[in-house]
């Protein structure tokens, strides 16, 4: 056996595992190469860390941090029953992080757009962490373009996140709005999201408009179940193109304290984790965590739930037949 060190910044090739102690070493996302060429990458994960969108608490620029230290200890091994590892069937590389000007927000939202069309222009597929739920926006409206359809969303979370913008006040809705519970909203207003042929799962947070979207919220996910969660989810989705989007506060505050706007009631992370695994052979195109905050946050458990979940919504992707 190599006894070197730091053997994953030495790996010969972008796929497979290589054993190292969980406590030493980079700490990039699953251990995957830190690079930023994508000759041959078929998912590259990146960091989103912006946190000024919230309504509430924020830290959420150290969730990407905290996710990837958090993912060290899931890779040794294959997703617990699973019978592949997904880094067996798909080339994933650590990008390393969005970089944004904080000094100038309203330059923010192109800010990321542009980073992630980068990277899904040059033909690989993108996991993102945030980072508030607000980084999802440009995020989708980069894959609207490159994929020129309205996109169908399976999104995790305890809000709907399509409050209009502006609501509350005497103003018109303000578009340009930075926030973390309006860009749903936005993006199905932009003709980006198909919201009948998408779902949001574990809603436990009044919001009478729907705009449309397919609603399982908690109360129906805790009566009918995990496996009539996935029944319909498949069957609204199809096969069109999907993205997933994870806001870590769908899970319960009890599996998920660290996170800015937290409501009891949710999801346990036994339940998201059975839910996202029975939604093999959808057609995902991107997916994203957000809404870690590692400050608010106990025993890392939050982060923890968040990197075992980012593998569920990985692992579901590399099962697509395209690859090896
Ligand atoms: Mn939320």
């Amino acid at each position: 056996m190599n006894k070197k060190n730091g053997k994953n910044m030495d790996r010969p090739e972008l796929y497979g595992l290589k054993l190292e102690p969980t406590y030493s070493g980079s700490t990039t996302f699953y251990r995957r190469e830190a690079s930023q060429d994508l000759n041959g990458v078929d998912l590259a994960v990146t960091g989103i860390p912006l946190d000024t969108a919230v309504t509430n608490r924020p830290g959420t620029r150290f969730g990407p941090r905290a996710v990837r230290s958090a993912s060290t200890i899931l890779a040794w091994e294959r997703p617990y029953g699973l019978d592949f590892n997904p880094v067996d069937r798909i080339a994933m590389v650590d990008y390393g992080d969005c970089y944004f000007d904080f000094g100038a927000p309203e330059s923010v939202p192109n800010s990321i757009e542009a980073h992630i069309s980068s990277i899904i222009n040059q033909g690989s597929a993108v996991f993102s962490i945030g980072g508030d739920h607000f980084v999802s926006y440009p995020i989708l409206k980069a894959h609207a373009k490159k994929y020129k359809e309205p996109i169908s969303l399976i999104q995790f979370d305890a809000h709907t996140d399509t409050w209009e913008a502006g609501e509350g006040d005497d103003e018109p809705a303000d578009e340009n709005r930075i926030d973390h519970g309006t860009m749903f909203y936005q993006a199905t207003k932009d003709g980006i999201l198909d919201p009948k042929s998408s779902v949001q799962i574990g809603i436990r947070t009044e919001n009478p408009d729907t705009m449309g979207f397919n609603i399982l919220d908690a109360p129906w996910v805790h009566n009918n179940g995990i496996e009539a969660v996935i029944k319909k989810t498949l069957e609204i989705v199809g096969d069109k193109p999907v993205y997933m989007t994870f806001d870590i506060d769908c899970l319960d505050p009890s599996y998920a304290p660290g996170t800015g706007t937290p409501v009891c009631g949710g999801l346990s992370t036994h339940q998201a984790m059975s839910i996202i695994r029975g939604l093999s052979g959808i057609n995902l195109i991107g997916m994203d965590l957000v809404e870690v905050s590692p400050a608010y946050d106990v025993g890392e458990i939050t982060a923890l739930a968040g990197a075992h979940v980012a593998m569920e919504m990985i692992a579901v992707f590399a099962s697509k037949s395209e690859f090896k």
